[in-house]
């Protein structure tokens, strides 16, 4: 593992420098802030033994010197602004995490378990899983819809579509707890067939939005401390907090303390 991947306080390079670059895996993050898609992948390449350049990510708005948007060489770069961007060697960039995956599992270190079965059936569970946490109109992206703000906003906050998101955002949870008692029955710890795969990352990751997650997992930046508090209340909205098991917790904690960093390594302030 590379010493950027494991360092308590991980260098981060220019989006420019992270685009001239011919080598290497270099992949955007905002620095101390556990952006869940961002987050995921760097676990997907931990797990499949990529050592990773952390370049910045620009944040939305307007940069209030120079009256640009921020975003503006991200785009001229990528065609879109989402957090994160995957450069690899001098391929194109990815943006999209079925990509994101597909290149990671194929530059994965020798000797990497692999993270997308060889089974077309198996497969077919593991997207679909993915899809339904990480997919439009998924878990993620109920939770982002939940309260109103600029981020809200690009995925189509209404009153009624975040009225509506804490019952969907059940609905994948209690089939993501059922699919783990089932697997529990045939004798596996994973979601999918008797091995890890990248769903067992991705939930284990993604669902740190509706839980509240101790700093041994993911500690707490000057930077990250209010999406905490967000994510921990997420935990308790009614509908939310009947379906948590501790099946969903227990498989959780021991995908991110099994398989990826943790602590967290976010760089950042630290509290
Ligand atoms: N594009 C990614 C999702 C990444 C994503 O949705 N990132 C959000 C933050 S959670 C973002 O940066 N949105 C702002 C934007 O797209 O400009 C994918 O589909 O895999």
């Amino acid at each position: 593992m590379n010493n950027e991947n494991t360092s308590d306080s991980p260098h981060f390079i220019s989006l420019n420098e992270a685009a001239e670059m011919t080598k290497g895996t270099r992949i955007t993050f905002i620095p101390g802030v556990q952006a869940l898609y961002a987050e995921a992948l760097k676990n997907i390449c931990f797990a499949k033994s990529i050592p990773v350049i952390r370049a910045l990510h620009p944040v939305m708005g307007i940069d209030k010197d120079t009256g640009e948007d921020r975003q503006a060489r991200l785009y001229e770069l990528t065609s879109q602004t989402g957090l994160p961007t995957m450069f690899h060697d001098e391929e194109r960039p990815r943006n999209v995490w079925t990509e994101q995956l597909a290149l990671a599992e194929r530059i994965g270190g020798s000797g990497s378990p692999p993270l997308i079965p060889a089974s077309f059936e198996q497969r077919v569970e593991m997207f679909g899983l993915c899809a339904v946490v990480l997919g439009e109109d998924g878990l993620v992206w109920n939770m982002r819809i939940l309260n109103d703000g600029p981020l809200s906003r690009k995925y189509g906050f209404s009153d009624d579509a975040s009225a509506a998101a804490p019952a969907k955002i059940a609905e994948v949870i209690t089939l993501i707890d059922t699919c783990l008692q089932r697997q529990a029955e045939q004798g596996s710890p994973y979601l999918v067939g008797d091995a890890l795969t990248a769903a067992d990352i991705y939930w284990a990751t993604m669902s740190m939005c509706v839980t509240a997650t101790p700093p041994e997992i993911m500690p707490v930046t000057q930077q990250n401390k209010g999406m905490l508090k967000f994510f921990a209340a997420n935990s308790q909205l009614p509908m939310i907090a009947n379906v948590l098991s501790k099946r969903i917790e227990d498989h959780q904690r021991y995908i991110l303390t099994t398989y990826c960093e943790t602590p967290a390594v976010l760089g950042g302030d630290p509290l």
